[in-house]
């Protein structure tokens, strides 16, 4: 910049990146100082109140805002809210009241713009204090995602439903199932889960069964936000699944739940015995990556055979909670770890088939 400019900036800019502010829990300010020569034009004018960022709530997208999807509810008596009068902050600083509600009303609009398919959670953002808000059910077309929890109002935030959405913006609709208030500020999507390197059990093809049939639970803690669930009820049920293994050296693996409810299962890759699976655990979890074998060269369509072989005293089912089957590649440490290392793998000593007990 010259000195022939008509206004020259000697300034001392502090700046903070807006993405790294954003990844930051804490509000940051920026400042800058301008100097200007005599005779100069005052050039500054000041960002518009709703441009600027708030110091409260920043959702990123994809998101919608409420008081925008809702703006035609204007017409028929809701209310437009602003967060001046609050110690905090709407997102984009508007919110809206849609008023009272009644079981059985429904309001339809459109989500965020998706720019990636997949499953997504859907929460909803609300004033801190709303009183007696009315439950409702989330829908797509005649699939419901998910309902309010049963401490809907104690929470400024709260998570709806989960549902898999193709790219653009899904139609949605609200069926309300009890009588209150309906106070808005905006609609969140958040990415679930989904893991690089693996096949989503509940996709992969099945190729023998001896047992009942399985079933897929949706749940933000599983890759895809699904399971598939094989609902086994005795020792010998099995079920055998098929994934495509890319041309490499890997650690197979499994995400495997484990609960109440799940049993023990012994794992055959390509008819080879490969690991043993503990289902039972006090607390409903997924566990990952764990490992049952190892795969060399080119790999290709390997089976994956799960075989009930009992369960622990203290669990209530035979069920194998399958979230995927996945691929690591395959580093030293891997190799000599456990009881899934190959015989080349021991340098000194020598394998044994004693438990090893839980990993
Ligand atoms: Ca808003
Ligand atoms: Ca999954």
């Amino acid at each position: 910049m010259s000195t022939r400019t008509l206004w020259m900036v000697v300034a001392a800019v502090l700046l903070l990146s807006g993405e790294w502010a954003l990844a930051q829990p804490r509000d940051y300010a920026s400042v800058a100082y301008w100097y200007q020569q005599p005779g100069g034009t005052d050039f500054f004018k000041p960002v518009p109140v709703e441009q600027r960022r708030p110091w409260g709530r920043v959702p990123k997208p994809p998101v919608v805002e409420a008081e925008e999807v809702f703006a035609p509810e204007l017409a028929r008596g809701a209310r437009l809210l602003d967060d001046e009068a609050l110690d905090y902050e709407f997102s984009k600083g508007k919110a809206i009241d849609l008023g009272v509600r009644e079981p059985g009303d429904t309001l339809t609009f459109s989500g965020p713009d998706l720019i990636h398919e997949g499953p997504y959670t859907v929460f909803f953002l609300l004033p801190r204090e709303v009183t007696n808000p009315a439950a409702f059910a989330l829908l797509t077309g005649d699939t419901e995602l998910g309902s309010t929890p049963t401490d809907y109002g104690t929470k400024d935030s709260v998570k709806v439903g989960i549902g898999v959405f193709g790219t653009g913006r899904p139609k949605l609709t609200l069926r309300f199932t009890s009588a209150g208030s309906a106070v808005f500020d905006c609609v969140q999507f958040a990415a679930a889960r989904q893991l690089n390197d693996v096949v989503e059990a509940e996709q992969a093809p099945e190729l023998t069964r001896n047992g009942p049939e399985p079933v897929q639970d949706i749940d933000v803690m599983w890759s895809g936000a699904k399971q598939l669930r094989f609902p086994a009820a005795k020792t010998g049920d099995s079920l055998e699944l098929e994934a495509t293994i890319p041309p490499g050296d890997w650690s197979v693996s499994v995400g495997q739940t484990r609960g109440p409810r799940y049993g023990d299962h012994d794992v055959f890759v390509n008819d080879k015995p490969a690991a043993s699976l503990k289902g039972y655990e006090e607390k409903h979890l997924v566990h990952d990556w764990v490992k049952l074998t190892t795969l060399k060269g080119q790999n290709g369509k390997t089976k994956f055979r799960f075989v009930c072989t009992g369960k622990d005293d203290r669990a209530n089912g035979y069920e194998l909670g399958l979230d995927y089957l996945g691929w690591q590649r395959l580093v030293v440490e891997d190799a000599i770890e456990g009881e899934t290392a190959e015989l080349t793998d021991v340098k000194e000593g020598s394998i044994t088939d004693q438990e090893l007990g839980p990993r």
